[in-house]
């Protein structure tokens, strides 16, 4: 029977790179975001392993309740989760940053990983194994200027990272954190909403870090023997020295 992995923000970049990663070393996909149109299109894209979809909004802890009390049994046994829903939204000092945007940092990239892997946690709990990949950030490892409620958010994923890593030693489950520096994604379309002329900046003069780079590192920390954790991992392009260096031509 195969492994089962559940990852969230399935829809684009890292978390569909890793789906389909995943998909090739032999673990069925439980794939999350919110667009069900692209969860559809991986579905069809996965060929070697059976997929299941479950749309919601990582804010809606209801629906999440909702979509796990129906899971059938075949999907149960959740043994990698891989919690990636998120975003940043906008670019602006503190001073004059939009609550709006604060709320969605907070709520997606806090509250969602919190909310989904309780969700997951009474299957791992059940069989005393698991593995949860938590994707933060270098931005979770040193703020910069105007970065602050994003920067905020990814901190509290290195915290909740280490946390659940010591609640849940004794359970058998292992927590690994995957930190990123810049990876060409839809991440800064998202950011700077909608703008793509803007976003695309982000990515030039250098060889940014692509999703796919992102998911084989996920791959292998998940097939790690069973005495083996990576703990955390900061991966960078390699023209990046920290979040805001990076030698552009
Ligand atoms: P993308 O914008 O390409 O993907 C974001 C994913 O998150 C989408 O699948 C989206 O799905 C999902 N998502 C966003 N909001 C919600 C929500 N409210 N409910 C459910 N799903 C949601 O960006 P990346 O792939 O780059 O980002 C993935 C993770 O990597 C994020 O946590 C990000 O912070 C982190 N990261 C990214 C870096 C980068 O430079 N790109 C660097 C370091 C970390 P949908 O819209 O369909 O709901
Ligand atoms: C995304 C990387 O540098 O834009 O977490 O914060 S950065």
């Amino acid at each position: 029977m195969n492994k089962t992995a559940l990852v969230t923000g399935a829809t684009s970049g890292i978390g569909r790179a890793t789906a389909i990663e995943l998909a090739k070393k032999g673990y069925q996909i439980i794939a999350t975001g919110r667009r069900e149109d692209r969860l559809e299109e991986l579905k069809d894209l996965i060929t070697e392993v059976p997929v299941y979809t479950m749309a919601f909004d990582v804010r809606d802890k209801v629906a999440i309740e909702e979509a796990f009390d129906s899971l059938p049994e075949a999907w149960q046994q959740i043994e990698v989760l891989v919690n990636n829903a998120g975003n940043a939204h906008g670019l602006s000092p503190i001073q004059t940053g939009d609550v709006d945007d604060w709320d969605a940092m907070i709520d997606i990239n806090v509250k969602g990983l919190l909310y989904v892997s309780r969700a997951t946690l009474p299957y791992m709990l059940k069989h005393k194994k698991g593995h949860i990949i938590n994707i933060g950030s270098i931005a979770g490892k040193e703020v910069y200027a105007n970065g602050n409620v994003y920067c905020a958010s990814k901190f509290a994923v290195d915290a909740l990272s280490k946390a659940m890593r010591l609640d849940l030693v004794q359970e058998g489950i292992k927590v690994s954190e995957v930190n990123p520096g810049l990876v060409e994604t839809e991440f800064s379309e998202v950011r700077f909403k909608g703008d793509k002329d803007r976003a695309a900046t982000v990515y030039q003069g250098y060889q940014a870090l692509q999703a796919e780079d992102i998911a084989e590192l996920i791959s292998f920390i998940v097939t790690r023997p069973a005495h083996v954790n990576l703990a955390e991992v900061l991966i960078l392009p390699t023209a990046q020295a920290s979040a805001t260096t990076v030698v552009k031509e």
